[in-house]
């Protein structure tokens, strides 16, 4: 067929490394930019087939998130601007590691086992980050679409959950709202201004917010997006790109992991500040008190904070609909004791990665997700819409109620349902703490995190280590959890777990307790454990202190 013609003549020009073996992840394709051609080109082919498949738009985002500049990766977007299926993740795998002789024979086999009719059209929005290796990256993909006789639009910069927000427009016809990007901020922007609205006499300096924009696509969308907010939020915004290397000594990850403030930020203190990650889809907050110590609001608290707020919506507005938070097993145990014995939330706990989060939330009225290092959003159910929208238009609604119903339905519009996105939760948080009259500490005093620590050990095979209970505990290697219950019970308030990483060749190490140096010294322990238990290599994990 001429189809498959094409395929091949562009194909020889995006050939694979032979022998370069690659998975789809659980954040897609990343690794050093240099090996990416071939995988996008391929990427591009299997968006053209799931389109087709699901005789919707696709999405393919060309980012590799919070990883070094020099790296690059790939991820698809399905039609309601979810995560794309486990199953076409194997598919993507495939179809990457093919050889360049037998990508045909991988491409038709996952036509015949999809049963895929290739007369249908294709169409496939393509985005990408700030990095310099994504502007022939994201050729590539669109070379891939091309070649298959797909349709693109390419939206060139922007956020990967601008560009998950642009999917689920164009699938719903518009309903979600316009696919563009300056439909984007207005939604979100007249959502946020009808919110603040709410908050009377805010000072400037309560609407000052510093953002660390990590010197990445967020930092220049923030910048498109301030004149829409008019002066509602004042943004001072510093690694914005003019100077800085992408997520060098910035951004949402480097926060989180070295608990610190970002390089090029000049905090006052108390000074309420953020940081994007590189394709702001992740959201961390923190200030510096008076005695210069940093404190971290996390993905934790940002969920206790909005799941707090929304309960309390509902409550006034006599709505009767289930909430729960959705955690992974880095919540801080903290957190979780907080939302389950004082705010009575409903709280689950998935494996790591947004997608187990995002389906886990899709099963209540409205379902709060978030991982502790800053990535969640909030799914709101049909059903939970529909009663809200009829409350609205109900005539018998007292005034106090139809507020309530009303910030609802402005907060249901501010939030990104699709994925976690910086932008749009850093607009929600500021809302909830303006409409609250709240301060920066009052929202950290809501609970203390308890000390905790994280580390990483190198094993010959990470594989080793099977685990269940959401990753709480491991099934293998034998001897390893009981390794872990007996250290964990040396210690108080202490929690400690272990899990392979799904983006990096290591073993993860998370452990609590009431003090940091006990936190610490439990993580020390926990890792010599596996050091000892599942093949650690090189040198044996030295204690920190
Ligand atoms: C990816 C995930 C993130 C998760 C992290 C865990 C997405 C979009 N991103 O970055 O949610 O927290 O992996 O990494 O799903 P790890 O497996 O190396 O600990
Ligand atoms: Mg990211």
């Amino acid at each position: 067929m001429a189809q498959f013609e094409e395929v091949s003549q562009k194909s020889e020009l995006h050939p694979k490394p032979e022998g370069l073996m690659l998975q789809y992840g659980t954040a897609g394709f990343r690794t050093h930019a240099k090996h990416l051609d071939h995988i996008m080109f391929r990427m591009g082919l299997l968006a053209t087939l799931r389109s087709k498949k699901t005789k919707s738009t696709i999405g393919v985002m060309v980012t590799a998130s919070h990883n070094p500049e020099e790296d690059n990766g790939v991820k698809l977007i399905d039609p309601m601007g979810e995560m794309v299926t486990a199953v076409w993740e194997g598919y993507a795998t495939q179809l990457a590691n093919a050889e360049q002789d037998s990508l045909l024979k991988e491409l038709k086999d996952i036509i015949e086992k999809e049963d895929i009719d290739m007369s249908q059209p294709a169409s496939i929005y393509v985005g990408k980050d700030t990095r310099p290796s994504s502007a022939s990256l994201s050729q590539a993909v669109l070379d891939g679409v091309s070649s298959l006789g797909g349709k693109t639009h390419d939206y060139g910069l922007v956020t990967t959950p601008q560009l998950h927000y642009m999917v689920c427009c164009c699938n719903t016809n518009g309903c979600y709202g316009s696919p563009t990007v300056e439909g984007y901020y207005q939604k979100l922007s007249q959502a946020f201004l009808q919110l603040t609205q709410n908050a009377s006499n805010r000072t400037d300096d309560q609407k000052r917010l510093l953002v660390d924009g990590a010197n990445g696509i967020g930092a220049l969308k923030m910048r498109e997006m301030e004149p829409f907010l008019r002066s509602e939020l004042q943004v001072v915004l510093s690694n914005d790109g003019s100077s800085g290397k992408l997520n060098h000594m910035c951004g949402a990850d480097y926060v989180k992991v070295q608990q610190k403030a970002p390089q090029g930020m000049n905090m006052g203190v108390g000074e309420r500040c953020c940081s994007f990650d590189g394709d702001a889809d992740r959201i961390v907050f923190y200030y510096t008190d008076s005695k210069g110590c940093f404190h971290l609001l996390d993905g934790d608290k940002i969920a206790t904070l909005i799941s707090t707020y929304l309960k309390e919506l509902l409550t006034q507005a006599g709505l009767n609909l289930q909430i729960a938070v959705v955690q992974t097993a880095y919540a801080n145990g903290s957190s979780t004791r907080y939302l389950e014995d004082i705010m009575k939330v409903t709280v689950c706990c998935t494996k790591t990665g947004v997608k187990h989060l995002h389906h886990a939330a899709q099963e209540y009225d409205i379902g709060v997700y978030f991982e502790a290092n800053g990535h969640g959003t909030v799914l709101f159910s049909k059903a939970a819409q529909k009663q809200i929208q009829e409350l609205l238009k109900d005539s018998n609604t007292n005034d106090e109620r139809k507020r309530a119903v009303k910030l609802l339905e402005s907060t249901i519009n501010l939030i990104n349902q699709t994925v976690g996105d910086a932008i749009s939760d850093m607009l929600v948080i500021e809302a909830v703490l303006a409409i609250r009259g709240m301060s920066v500490q009052d929202w950290d005093a809501i609970y203390t995190d308890l000390p905790n620590r994280q580390l990483k050990v190198t094993v010959s095979d990470r594989r080793v280590i099977d685990t269940t209970d959401a990753e709480r505990r491991a099934v293998t290697p034998e001897g390893l959890q009981d390794a872990i219950d007996s250290l964990v019970k040396k210690y108080k308030s202490a929690r400690s777990f272990v899990r392979p990483s799904g983006t990096e060749d290591v073993v993860r190490v998370y452990a609590e307790a009431d003090t940091q140096e006990n936190a610490d010294s439990l993580a020390h322990e926990v890792s010599l454990a596996v050091y000892r238990l599942a093949g650690g290599v090189g040198d044996e994990p030295k204690p920190l202190h």
